[in-house]
């Protein structure tokens, strides 16, 4: 029997090895403490209607990608939140934001053993009084033009909320619903 809790141990040290070679998954701050510097990036975020619903500012960080985002008017609860491919966000739907950012070829989700896409962030938690204020951090992204995973590749990319929470399995988008808000990062 001792030697079976052996093997068993073992088993589970390769195993816990191999998989922190992973990627890291994004987290959400406990604090948002605001990020800024003449090297972070601006992006408004705009409502299907094309009016100003909030901001985000991005800046590169030792930790990741920092996201700092505020918005208002949105419906309480929670909702999806990713990265899309495209930094052009075309109201009422959004569509021309493409499909999420995806330059490993992954599927959706953080619970898809195929996943996860770059683009793939925690959902938001909006309050009772339809605000959000929170930082998140993306280990896997980057603001370097030129690497691989970078938001500020040739088309630039598009911060979106969805109607709907993500489910963290369904490919290719999470099952989220529609697209209400969008803001494009090209760091202009
Ligand atoms: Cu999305
Ligand atoms: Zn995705």
């Amino acid at each position: 029997m001792k030697k079976l809790w052996c093997s068993l141990l073992i088993v589970g040290i390769v195993l816990g090895a191999c998989s922190s070679g992973e990627e890291a998954v994004p987290q959400v701050e406990e604090e948002a403490v605001p990020v800024s510097g003449e090297d972070s990036i601006l992006v408004q975020m705009l409502n299907s209607e094309g009016k100003e619903t909030g901001k985000a500012t991005l800046k590169e960080t030792k930790e990741g990608v920092k996201i700092h985002l505020q918005a208002e008017g949105l419906e309480p609860g929670t909702k999806a939140i990713h990265i899309h491919e495209t930094g052009v966000c075309e109201v009422p739907d959004f569509t021309s934001a493409g499909a999420h950012f995806n330059p490993g070829g992954k599927e959706h989700g953080f619970q898809n053993p195929k996943g996860f896409h770059a683009g793939d962030l925690p959902n938001l938690e909006i309050d009772e009084d339809g605000t959000v204020n929170v930082v998140i951090t993306a280990p896997n992204l980057t603001l370097k033009p030129g690497e691989k995973n970078s938001l500020l590749d040739e088309d630039g990319s598009a911060l979106v909320i969805h109607e709907k929470a993500d489910d963290y399995k369904t490919d290719p988008a999470g099952n989220a619903g529609d697209r209400i808000v969008c803001g494009v990062i090209n760091g202009d």
